[in-house]
């Protein structure tokens, strides 16, 4: 059966941050750093998905999806990061998850998705080694927990985004520039993911346990030398650098080369970071077009944006046809036996008029997408399932609440929910396949 679902996740909608025992996250603390989030907006109240979720269950039923692809916000379940395990915050899961069976849905947990304890951060975060063994004593405790109603489990979404974004760039959380601390963490990140899949199946090995990663092909505008050095950057620096030691246990030589830095592997990290797993939860969005630049740093190549191309509310670049592409390549490239599209999905400009949002762009683009990759399905790759970015309009992270991705529009006034013309639209491709 193909599983057709949603995602989000926490700390993009759940609120409610200071109940509960919740204790801050890394986004609480960077989100207040000025200028670091558009209109300074935060995670404070988000969606309300914290006492609205019966609601947001419902219109999943109406939906008619099988799943809920969610993630759990580690500072609500253990606050000091490491150690004692917060009622309060697990009876808030064990709501969501008993909400979701009893309504036919399966709910489809990941472990980490970008909302770090403070407490660890204050320890050193991603870039202290030790941060992967606490995030593997915490995946053991979900496993505990939750294993006898969840069966699907995703251990972290998006390195890159945690990594580069996070530790390189320091446009997310928690907001460091620093190359050196950037490749520790996304070392560190790979070791907890391998740490986790280990703790996971010690809890059963009934589990399905796999790793979300997110992929950004790169084109650039000619062919020659310098321009297929960029594509090889970029795709080392997006891609290569996040699959290569889960699927292959190594991390692409001439990146590692090219950053001129040390990689903290220990001996036996690659064997613990390429633990197979079942399934690989590749996130899609859009591709990109580069241009060498001998100057550039980290690695020398720039994204540069052509006029003439179609993009989202973002500034993506809408490309259905590489969607398909990846999928094959990836297939090819890795050998991976099961995939699962947990995120694709645009931005726009939506508004409500009389009380409707009519999004035909968001139609079109999921649309083109679900043809995509069902394109690549017949060709012969393994897709179980495709979540849709995302059930309803959340904080984009540091573009606050000025994107919105949801098929479900949020009013953040009123928190009232309005289904996009892209809800009905996706509703009725469940229903007819
Ligand atoms: O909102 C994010 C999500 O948290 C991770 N993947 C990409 C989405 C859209 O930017």
């Amino acid at each position: 059966m193909f599983t057709w679902g949603v995602s989000t996740s926490a700390y993009q909608i759940e609120g409610a941050a200071n109940e509960g025992g919740r204790a801050p996250s890394i986004w609480d603390t960077f989100s207040r750093i000025p200028g670091a989030v558009a209109n300074a907006d935060n995670g404070d109240v988000a969606c309300d998905h914290y006492h609205r979720y019966e609601e947001d269950l419902d219109l999943m039923k109406w939906l008619g999806v099988d799943a809920y692809h969610f993630s759990i916000a580690w500072p609500r379940v253990i606050p000091t990061a490491k150690g004692a395990l917060n009622k309060t915050g697990l009876d808030f899961y064990d709501r969501l998850i008993d909400g979701a069976l009893e309504r036919g849905i399966t709910p489809w947990p990941t472990l980490y998705h970008w909302d770090l304890p403070q407490a660890a951060q204050d320890k050193g975060g991603w870039n202290n080694r030790d941060c992967a063994y606490w995030f593997a004593e915490y995946a053991h405790a979900m496993g505990e927990k939750f294993g006898d109603r969840v069966k699907n489990w995703v251990t972290i979404n998006e390195p890159f985004c945690s990594a580069w974004l996070g530790h390189l760039y320091g446009v997310m959380a928690p907001g460091i520039k620093d190359l050196q601390i950037g490749i520790n963490a996304s070392h560190h990140l790979l070791l907890g993911h391998g740490l986790a899949v280990d703790a996971l199946r010690q809890v059963s090995s009934d589990f399905k346990v796999g790793v979300t990663l997110n992929f950004t092909p790169a084109i650039a505008l000619g062919d020659s030398a310098e321009d297929l050095l960029a594509i090889q950057y970029a795709d080392g620096f997006d891609n290569r650098w996040f699959a290569d030691p889960v699927f292959k246990a190594s991390y692409p030589k001439d990146i590692v080369e090219a950053f001129g830095k040390e990689v903290p592997i220990h001996p036996g990290d690659m064997e613990i970071i390429s633990r197979p797993v079942d399934f690989l939860g590749l996130n899609y969005y859009f591709r990109q077009t580069v241009q060498y630049d001998a100057q550039a740093k980290p690695l020398p190549y720039k994204v540069i944006n052509p006029p003439g191309v179609e993009r989202t509310g973002m500034g993506w670049e809408v490309h259905a046809e590489t969607f398909t592409k990846l999928l094959k390549y990836m297939h090819k490239e890795y050998g991976i036996k099961e995939f699962f599209i947990t995120e694709n999905g645009s931005a726009w400009d939506d508004k409500v008029v009389d009380g409707k949002v009519d999004d035909p762009n968001r139609v079109s683009y999921l649309e083109r997408h679900l043809d995509a990759m069902f394109q690549a399905k017949a060709e012969g790759v393994p897709i179980s399932g495709y979540f849709a970015w995302s059930l309803i309009d959340n904080f984009e992270w540091a573009y606050g609440y000025e994107k919105r991705f949801g098929l479900i529009h949020v009013d953040y006034q009123t928190q009232k929910r309005t289904p996009k013309s892209s809800a009905y639209y996706y509703r009725e491709r469940i229903k007819n396949s």
